[in-house]
């Protein structure tokens, strides 16, 4: 999954992909390298980052749906508004990836009636204040409950469970020590029976280990998508997509033994 963000403030990117040209051939760009499903977002969920209203998030994100939804490759919508969702479905929209898990009030009823796949994230609090001090006594108990509970509302809602996948949320209302015994516990998120969406590119928890400003955490990056990948992770959701595909061919070759 390569990410477009359409956002000025956007913290790995510095907003370079805000324009929608920009970001339409930064997105053409992700399929050549060999992206399986785009994930476009309208308003940043980096740590303090600041609301956007509908109508603005609606003008970044149309455009991009329009002009990308015969490209072949499956459209993510990033967003946890409700009234976007529906909107972005309407446009042409494959997948909502919702950072609040559908909690929001009418998100399980915006996506229950369509047929789009549907991505649940653990948060524990709001971007804006979710790093001032997260806690937990179960780190992975608590987000597989969250998870499994989630899916269930879902389900009951009438979703087929064949749409769902599950992200522990790397980041959101985590510490280092937090995201990386999330990391190790997977297996128990994928028991759950749901495919595992999982996002780590360029995040603080690369930074924390190998001490590198996040234009230069390429390689921890990776290191961690095939740490999760070899825990049962489906989906890695990532900024750098041709070196991502590259560690995953021969992570594959390795495995598979069909080199
Ligand atoms: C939008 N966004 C930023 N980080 C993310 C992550 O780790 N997972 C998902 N599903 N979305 C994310």
């Amino acid at each position: 999954m390569g990410i477009v963000n359409v956002t000025p403030d956007s913290f790995s990117d510095g907003g370079r992909h805000l324009a929608p040209d920009a970001a339409i051939a930064h997105a053409r760009r992700l399929i050549d390298e060999g992206a399986d499903i785009l994930d476009i977002g309208g308003e940043s969920t980096r740590p303090g980052a600041e609301p956007v209203p509908l109508e603005e998030e609606l003008a970044r994100l149309l455009p991009l749906i329009e002009a990308l939804r015969d490209s072949g490759v499956p459209l993510s919508i990033d967003t946890f508004k409700p009234a976007v969702m529906r909107a972005a479905i309407e446009a042409g929209a494959d997948m909502i990836n919702d950072i609040y898990g559908f909690r929001q009030p009418g998100a399980i009823e915006a996506v229950a009636g369509s047929d789009c796949g549907l991505c649940v994230m653990h948060m524990q609090g709001e971007p804006r204040t979710m790093q001032q001090a997260p806690a937990y006594a179960d780190v992975a108990g608590e987000v597989g409950a969250f998870l499994r509970e989630q899916a269930q509302r879902l389900e009951a809602a009438g979703v087929d469970p064949g749409r769902i996948c599950l992200d522990p949320g790397f980041g959101f209302g985590k510490t280092t020590a937090h995201n990386y015994d999330l990391l190790r516990s997977l297996p128990t998120i994928g028991a759950l029976g749901y495919p595992l969406l999982i996002g780590v590119s360029r995040k603080t928890m690369i930074g924390a280990v190998t001490g590198r400003p996040v234009g230069e955490r390429l390689a921890g990056s990776i290191a961690a998508a095939l740490a999760a990948v070899a825990r049962g992770a489906a989906i890695v959701r990532v900024h750098d997509v041709a070196a991502t595909v590259d560690a995953l061919k021969v992570w594959q070759a390795v495995q598979v033994g069909d080199a």
